[in-house]
């Protein structure tokens, strides 16, 4: 049985944006149980953890001899090992992967830096003129998506792992509400939601955060 680590305390509060969520979305698509050990913001930097995550971070997966850290490689290894994330057919298979890298690689960092400038840059000189510009290239990356999208249910074909990291990484502007200005990709968002293996998934982080919560 695999081992993840996710946050004994995730600063979201058990709303599901923390990288944990992607894996054990994943797992529970594929149906692989798996523990979870929760660590702390100090045990992360501590040798004992960094000797799994270099950058001492969360999520990390172990599985007998395997370490892996970084959630597109250990969503990779779970849909590469299990049926149900990746499609058979080979090229079908390659766009998906192309899909899992746009997640991560194009459609994320813009997303991440506004995060960033929200949390640590408000009471910067620039934030007022610096904010308009991140947002802006967000919504650049949204207005492609969305018309990609078009009136699909799904990025390309069935749902893949491509679609798994996509609405995991939109779903981090859940508090901006910038998605409520493109309602096929709020749509989106929503039929991953859907997915009895989201909610088992949610549900479990959040039974984290509730049990910290006392
Ligand atoms: N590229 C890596 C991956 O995809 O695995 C990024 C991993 C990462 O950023 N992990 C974060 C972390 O460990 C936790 S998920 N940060 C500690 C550090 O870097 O020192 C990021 C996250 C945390 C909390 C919220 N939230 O509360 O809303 C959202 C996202």
């Amino acid at each position: 049985m695999p081992t993840i680590t996710a946050f004994a305390n995730s600063p979201d509060r058990g709303r599901g944006l923390a990288r944990d969520m992607r894996i054990r979305w994943a797992l529970e698509e594929v149906g692989q149980p798996y523990d979870v050990r929760l660590v702390t913001f100090d045990q992360i930097k501590q040798p004992q953890h960094v000797a799994l995550h270099p950058f001492g971070q969360i999520p990390t997966f172990e599985d007998g001899h395997l370490v892996l850290f970084e959630t597109g490689a250990i969503v990779l290894h779970i849909a590469e090992r299990h049926a149900g994330l990746l499609p058979g057919e080979p090229n079908a298979r390659a766009r998906a992967i192309a899909w899992m890298f746009a997640a991560v690689n194009t459609v994320e960092p813009p997303i991440g830096e506004l995060g960033t400038a929200i949390l640590t840059e408000r009471d910067s000189s620039w934030y007022e003129v610096r904010l308009p510009i991140l947002r802006d290239r967000v919504c650049v990356r949204l207005g492609e998506l969305a018309r990609h999208l078009g009136g699909a249910d799904w990025l390309d074909g069935a749902f893949s792992a491509g679609d798994l990291l996509m609405v995991t990484v939109l779903r981090r502007l859940a508090a901006s509400r910038i998605l409520d200005d493109y309602p096929t990709l709020s749509s989106y968002v929503a039929r991953g939601e859907a997915r009895p293996a989201f909610q088992r998934a949610f549900d479990a982080q959040l039974a984290v955060f509730t049990a910290a919560a006392g």
